[in-house]
């Protein structure tokens, strides 16, 4: 069962109108999915740079596989921890270059605390670390599956129109 409460906030037209260009530039098709999407990202953001539990990383790594030695010590790196990453995917960009995409789950210190050592070592040329949560997260974001009760709703209407329905 879903338990939707509508809701009706006001904005500067002007904030509205970037909001909307926004949505038709991402390919929303209506404001409440962008809205969630909104919410639960900066929810998640906040929630997860912070406190203990178990946190889901990806990080990516590209390099020059020319660099002595990182890629062994990359290995190495990663079996040491190998109670952390989950899972690694290599992609040989062209000749020379590497992306490497690992993905990390434990608590959140040591998480961190390998991607950083990751991205440090050297000849790593970018290096990107996105924390995000583990299930239980997201069953309290969304604790039940949810359809969109208005998917016709268009970008051009004037506000989120306030009432409350249950399924
Ligand atoms: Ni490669």
């Amino acid at each position: 069962m879903s338990d939707l409460t509508r809701v009706s906030i006001s904005l500067d037209a002007s904030l509205l109108q970037a909001f909307d260009r926004f949505l038709e530039a991402k390919g929303y098709t209506n404001r409440s999915e962008a809205i969630r999407d909104l919410i639960r990202d900066r929810l998640v953001r906040d929630e997860q740079s912070q406190g203990s539990g178990t946190r889901v990383a990806v990080v990516s790594l590209v390099y020059d596989h020319h660099a002595r030695e990182l890629a062994a010590k990359l290995l190495d790196k990663q079996h040491a921890h190998h109670d952390l990453v989950m899972s690694s995917m290599h992609v040989h960009l062209r000749e020379r270059h590497c992306l490497e995409v690992t993905v990390l789950r434990g608590p959140l210190e040591a998480v961190r605390r390998l991607a950083d050592e990751l991205i440090a070592i050297r000849g790593v040329l970018h290096g990107e670390v996105m924390v995000t949560g583990d299930e239980a997260v997201f069953n309290r974001l969304q604790p039940h599956w949810t359809s969109d009760p208005t998917p016709t709703e268009s970008s051009s209407l004037p506000s989120l129109s306030p009432s409350h329905s249950h399924d």
